[in-house]
């Protein structure tokens, strides 16, 4: 029985190989004999994570961040994993069911790890997971290019461009209040600004503050309710008003400023199609987010009537969400936010995905996003072949203290610097002093009282 001492034999070299590929992955093997594999790369000594500290803090505005320290004295990492208005359920997510998982593991082994958390819980995808996962993801990427010495671009591939072309925002109450504020974009330096403006009757508009000039709310989410706001929407009146903006604001400012707009969602499919040809004589750099994310069949509609570029996805939580969208070439820039999407770990592939169609990136970089996702965003931006345009706003003084380091801005573009890893730190001791408010994103609503996508 030949095979059988084969069949011992095959046992045992599976026991083995089992044990090694346990090993190589970070899971500490069952010792045998009392020796385990010692792994280490480059010389470097098997690392293991020690602690994972998720810390929710309030400076300016809510943010969740992820800490992951490890056996190599002061070598940690720091990730963001802020969920707008759904902090809490994403922090109870890393402290109760994701840290337990990590403690012990090889922080080297990011890849692994993002499978493991993805695909191990069963239950997979959706905002609260994903921000999770991105969270971790962004500390280990952040570790990596520490323990390497790299900031996190030279990890991905080095240098594509010098900066990353930036867009700011600019709003109003009215046109001139809107070509105001795109003027004093441009005097910063900014050559794309994004054009919002309130509808006339209309309570509340999306990126829009009655209360405020534009560049003070550039990027800012308001700091919102303890209840959600309802802002009333009719689509009617913003189909009318939006083309007469892009007329005024082209009349006045010349065709050299690229030009952005927000639809944040609102519109129905042939609506969405009627905006995007009736703004088609503006030529926008894109025009985002015309329908909601379960409508995206719906873009061959918008694409058959206009050639106006199109951006989405900074509502997705997976590569899945963005494929059919890429591969169709229904849109020209993908707009995930790198938090939302799972972290480096997946929006290097969604990018990668994008290079293969032709669509370009546009991450999500509104201010409910924290400074180590905006980091992260940058260094994928100048590492990238098919890099389109970066979304950036200007933290508060009282974020970059709790939350320093991140991308800089000069004429027009951002950058990140030298330093190893993501760039950015968390200061707890700080971040104490700014606890957690509840607070929710406003909600929408039609005149005649339905729900409406805010
Ligand atoms: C917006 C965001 O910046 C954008 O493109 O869509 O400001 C968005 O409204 C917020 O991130 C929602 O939390
Ligand atoms: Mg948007």
């Amino acid at each position: 029985m030949a095979t059988r001492s084969h069949d011992s034999g095959r046992r045992n070299f599976f026991k083995l190989t089992g044990a090694a590929a346990l090993g190589a992955l970070g899971a500490s093997p069952p010792l045998r004999g009392g020796q385990a594999v010692a792994k280490s790369s480059r010389g470097l000594p098997p690392l293991k994570i020690t602690d994972v500290r998720v810390i929710v803090t309030s400076p300016g505005r809510n943010y969740v961040l992820v800490k992951i320290l490890t056996s190599e004295p002061g070598l940690y990492g720091v990730g963001d994993a802020t969920l707008n208005g759904r902090e809490l359920a994403v922090a109870t997510a890393l402290e109760k069911h994701i840290a337990p998982l990590l403690i012990g593991r090889d922080p080297d082994q990011i890849e692994d790890t993002w499978q493991y958390l993805y695909r191990g819980s069963y239950w997979r995808g959706g905002p609260v997971q994903v921000t999770a996962v991105a969270g971790v993801d962004l500390a280990l990427w952040d570790i990596k290019g520490k323990r390497a010495g790299m900031p996190l671009y030279q990890l991905l591939g080095g240098r594509t461009r010098v900066g990353a072309l930036a867009y700011t925002h600019a709003s109003g109450r009215d046109f001139v209040e809107v070509e105001d504020a795109v003027r004093r974009g441009m005097e910063r330096g900014f050559k794309c600004v994004r054009a919002q403006v309130a509808i006339p009757g209309l309570e509340g508009t999306y990126g829009t503050s009655a209360r405020r000039k534009s560049e003070e709310t550039a990027g800012r989410v308001d700091q919102q309710g303890e209840l959600p706001e309802t802002e009333i929407f009719e689509p009617s009146p913003y189909l009318r008003i939006v083309p007469k903006l892009f007329e005024h604001l082209r009349a006045k400012l010349g065709d050299e400023v690229e030009l952005l707009h927000d639809t944040h969602e609102k519109l129905a499919p042939i609506q969405a199609a009627r905006l995007a040809r009736e703004l088609e004589p503006y030529h926008l750099f894109f025009l985002e987010d015309l329908l909601r994310p379960e409508h995206k069949e719906s873009f061959r509609l918008i694409r058959q009537h206009s050639t106006t570029p199109l951006a989405m996805g900074e509502l997705f939580n997976s590569i899945w969400d963005c494929v059919p969208l890429i591969t169709e070439q229904l849109i020209d820039y993908i707009r995930c936010g790198v938090s939302h999407i799972g972290g480096v770990t997946a929006a290097r592939k969604v990018a990668a995905l994008a290079e293969a169609f032709q669509v370009k990136t546009a991450w999500h970089g509104a201010a409910d996003l924290g400074p180590p996702v905006h980091a992260a965003h940058v260094a994928l931006d100048i590492s990238i072949p098919n890099f389109g345009v970066q979304e950036m706003v200007f933290f508060p003084e009282v974020t970059r203290e709790v939350i320093p380091g991140g991308p800089t801005f000069k004429d027009g573009t951002m950058d990140v610097s030298d330093a190893a890893g993501l760039g950015t730190d968390v200061n707890e001791e700080l971040a104490k002093k700014y606890p957690y408010r509840r607070s929710y994103l406003p909600t929408a609503r039609r005149q005649d009282g339905a729900v409406q996508d805010w």
